[in-house]
């Protein structure tokens, strides 16, 4: 990690201390602070700041009310980001009209806790208000520099960074067909970025976007986009992986895809981190969760421009995933009742920490690092459904199946991972149509090139042929892309 010790900017955490006073009861049953995931002087921002690096929580205005939820973010984190309270929907509703009330306030929190502030974010297809998108094409880039420059210039000298241009890419690669991209073409991002570093030259400028964290057709147009800025000299001083993980899938070239960006002269940061499984959580994935945690904070550490990792949200009851992927969720740290979860332990640990009951760094990185294959999948909009029909043909040893999944979302799939659980004894010995991988167990199937768009109400199939030794019976719990499919 890059050596950025903020060791010294130590003012509030007087007043962290305070506010755990303050909270009591809850916060004793939290053992934030004290006891075995938080004796003092190992939260994770103090260790994090030992090692030059950092850990960040998302906070939203209403988790300010939450006298649980603050004092844990205060003690344990030291860079916020607002949940959406820098998004241009909330800070610019109609047109030249700027509300800065609720950013405010977050920045008021981080200051008065010492916490850096990631500013999210400038220019961003969703949470855009609809003013922009009805724009007549020749007035949106003067409304995207107004947007640019008067925000930025009111956090200036508040926020360490900002997120410039969020989620600009389509899963194969191409830019997004969105406001901006569709009025000023490949240039919006560039003049986003020479507009806020005009603003506020001393902000770190990031891209950001989610399924960029391995190696992959996705992060290929990421590196080609940061490696042609720096080429022109536009400012960009670095890019965010959001990593919205799903347990056991955190992809084995994350440190690889880290240093090859450190590689183009860019910061990495782990912006939006949390790993989400199936509810209620099982006591495997809540260790494979922590195997992942561990993992990602481990290969952050790893890479020298790796500037930290933040959590999106501080506990599981503050986290977006149960909204967006039913039946999932339990993706953070701190679990229902705030309790520091397995996870924490691990990160406690990779981290140079006293961690209880954690697995060690180096084993859960090479396990994950072996056993997880690198996902494709796409992070699907609310409403994102499936159906699966799979046929099995068996004989004594063997057996093929297919498989047919429907996206019954209103949304396109583009890129895709169906993810399922084989019986026990099965073996998948080749598959067409798709990329199977492990080769029982928890499996999953990920889209080829050819196949990577599913319409909304359109169908994909594809099969494979497995050996069995007696149970040849279909795959089950099917999920595409973290959403649980029906049968059909
Ligand atoms: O956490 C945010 C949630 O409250 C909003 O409903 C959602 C709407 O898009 O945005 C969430 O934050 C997103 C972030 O700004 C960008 N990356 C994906 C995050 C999760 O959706």
């Amino acid at each position: 990690m890059a050596a950025q010790s903020h060791a010294a900017r130590r003012p509030g955490r007087a007043l962290a201390a305070l506010a755990l006073a303050a909270a009591g009861g809850l916060l004793a049953a939290a053992t934030v602070g004290s006891g075995p995931a938080g004796a003092a002087g190992t939260t994770l921002r103090d260790l994090a700041e030992a090692k030059g690096s950092y850990f960040g929580t998302a906070l939203t205005q209403s988790n300010l009310n939450s006298s649980t939820i603050t004092a844990i973010a205060g003690a344990q984190f030291d860079v916020v980001t607002p949940g959406n309270e820098m998004k241009w929907d909330t800070t610019e509703p109609s047109a030249g009209n700027f509300n800065f009330g609720p950013g405010d306030q977050i920045v008021s929190f981080a200051k008065a806790h010492s916490m850096r502030v990631r500013g999210h974010t400038l220019v961003w297809h969703s949470q855009l208000p609809s003013w922009v998108g009805n724009l007549p094409a020749n007035q949106v880039q003067a409304a995207m520099e107004n947007h640019v420059t008067t925000e930025a210039t009111h956090y200036k000298g508040q926020v360490y960074s900002w997120d410039v241009v969020n989620e600009p890419f389509n899963e194969d690669g191409t830019l997004r067909a969105d406001a901006f991209y569709n009025a000023m073409g490949t240039g919006y991002i560039a003049d986003a970025l020479r507009t806020a570093h005009a603003a506020d030259p001393n902000a770190k400028l990031y891209l950001n976007d989610y399924n960029i964290e391995g190696l992959g057709a996705k992060s290929d147009a990421m590196y080609q986009l940061v490696s042609s800025l720096k080429q022109q000299g536009v400012p960009i001083d670095g890019v965010g992986f959001e990593s919205h993980f799903i347990v056991g899938q955190v992809p084995g070239s994350l440190k690889a895809n880290i240093q090859r960006f450190t590689a183009l002269g860019v910061n990495v940061a782990i912006t939006e981190l949390d790993d989400r499984m199936p509810v209620p959580a099982s006591a495997a994935n809540l260790a494979q969760q922590a195997t992942d945690y561990a993992y990602v904070v481990n290969s952050c550490l790893a890479v020298a421009g790796c500037v930290g990792v933040s959590q999106w949200g501080v506990g599981d009851p503050d986290s977006w995933i149960p909204d967006f992927f039913s039946g999932y969720g339990a993706a953070t740290m701190y679990d229902a009742n705030y309790q520091p979860k397995a996870a924490y332990n691990a990160v406690v640990t990779a981290l140079g920490g006293t961690g209880s009951g954690s697995p060690s760094p180096s084993a859960s990185a090479s396990a994950s690092a072996s056993s997880s294959p690198s996902p494709s999948t796409s992070v699907p909009p609310a409403g994102a459904g499936c159906k699966v029909s799979a046929q099995v043909s068996a004989w004594n040893t063997g057996l093929t199946e297919n498989i047919t999944v429907t996206n019954t979302g209103a949304s396109a799939v583009n890129g895709w991972r169906l993810a399922f659980t084989l019986p026990g004894g099965q073996t998948v010995t080749n598959a067409w149509n798709a990329t199977v991988s492990p080769a029982g167990g928890q499996v999953g199937a990920s889209n080829l090139a050819y196949n990577a768009a599913i319409p909304a109400g359109g169908s994909t199939s594809f099969g494979f042929q497995a050996d069995h030794t007696g149970n040849a019976a279909a795959a089950t719990g099917f999920t595409l892309n973290g959403v649980a499919c029906s049968a059909g």
